[in-house]
């Protein structure tokens, strides 16, 4: 099944329609088109189809699709809130993993000679990085850097950045965060809402 999405920068993404097919199908038609479907949408009188997809060019290939290690990114923010009495924030981020990458999952070999895997323990969280603090700024350009994939348990896998106004004294202040996925930082251009729960009630 092939779903087609409209991309939407508060993470809302809306739904435009799918069609089924195979990989088989797609290869052999040169000209293939599919009409996108919306199932909320059949059985509306005046409802045909949400668009059409069509297969253009298929080249056989030998080699496997290779995902990037590593990614090297570069964030910034604007209008963040002010949370200091100077009438400014001094913002730094961090990327939040939800839980352990499974490639450092603890184990250990039981007497019978039994792998062992203990799961993640639920809601664990880490941070896999924090940037540096950008003094009085509420459009920060963090330095860019350099992130393990792994260490976030993959490409499409959920992850939080949070952006806190640090302080001198007492606790930093919580400025606002989002949910994402790493493929989803490196689209073009990729735009996020920060949220603070707290104003939300
Ligand atoms: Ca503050
Ligand atoms: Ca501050």
């Amino acid at each position: 099944m092939v779903e087609c999405w409209d991309y939407d920068s508060n993470h809302k993404h809306d739904f435009i329609g799918s069609c089924i097919t195979s990989l088989f199908e797609m290869s052999i038609s040169t000209e293939g088109r599919w009409p996108l479907l919306n199932a909320d949408k059949i059985g509306n009188v005046t409802y045909r189809y949400s668009g059409t997809l069509f297969s253009t060019s298929c080249t056989p290939t030998t080699e496997k699709v290779k995902e990037p290690q590593g990614l090297r990114l570069t964030l910034s923010a604007k209008h963040l809130d002010r949370k200091d009495i100077t009438g400014s924030s001094d913002p730094y981020f961090e990327i939040v993993a939800n839980s352990n990458p499974l490639s450092s999952y603890p184990y250990h070999w039981d007497i019978g000679a039994q792998l062992l895997l203990k799961p993640p323990q639920k809601g664990s969280k880490r941070v896999v990085y924090k940037s540096e603090v950008i003094s009085q700024n509420l459009n920060p350009k963090w330095k860019s850097f350099q992130i393990n994939v792994a260490d976030c348990g993959g490409l499409d896998t959920v992850i939080m950045i949070q952006v806190v106004d640090w302080d001198r004294r007492g606790s930093h202040d919580f400025i606002g965060a989002f949910k994402t996925s790493l493929r989803e930082l490196t689209l073009p251009n990729a735009t996020f809402g920060l949220t603070n729960k707290k104003y939300f009630g």
